[in-house]
């Protein structure tokens, strides 16, 4: 859509490993599932899939839902406190219906590309 304000060389655009685990949902705290996923960042919308990538064993996610949709218009991002995680690299994200979810990756490169990449996409989406 020409008409569309929004850019078509925006920045949210972007897939690679991460880990993730919702943390609140609708405003109420939940059990952590840290879930070793697949992210796919497409417009405002970011999917966690689980199960590709990262391959690492110690996240259990026996009781892991198998996929995290989430809409970012709204949302805002940060680094994670320290009392919020034991892990590095820890990316605090808060999304509308009182959602919270933590992500991390082993590498800090990975982590600083996808917090400019959430970063950019929630201004870029601020006025929808
Ligand atoms: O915030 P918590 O409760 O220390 O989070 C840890 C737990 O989710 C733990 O699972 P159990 O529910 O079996 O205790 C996870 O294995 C840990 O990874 C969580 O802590 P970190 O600091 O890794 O986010």
């Amino acid at each position: 859509d020409p008409s569309s304000p929004k850019s078509p060389t925006s920045p949210s655009e972007k897939s690679g490993s991460l880990n993730v685990t919702k943390i609140t949902e609708h405003g109420k705290k939940v059990r952590k599932s840290w879930m070793s996923s697949w992210a796919v960042l497409h417009g405002s919308t970011l999917v966690f899939a689980k199960g590709q990538g990262g391959g690492t064993s110690w996240f259990g996610g026996g009781q892991s839902k198998p996929e995290i949709t989430v809409d970012l218009r709204g949302g805002s991002v940060d680094w994670a406190s320290k009392d919020k995680s034991s892990k590095k690299h820890v990316i605090e994200l808060k999304i509308r219906q009182g959602t919270e979810l933590l992500i991390q990756s082993d590498s800090e490169s990975v982590i600083n590309d996808w917090l400019r990449a959430l970063t950019d996409t929630i201004s870029t989406h601020a006025w929808e």
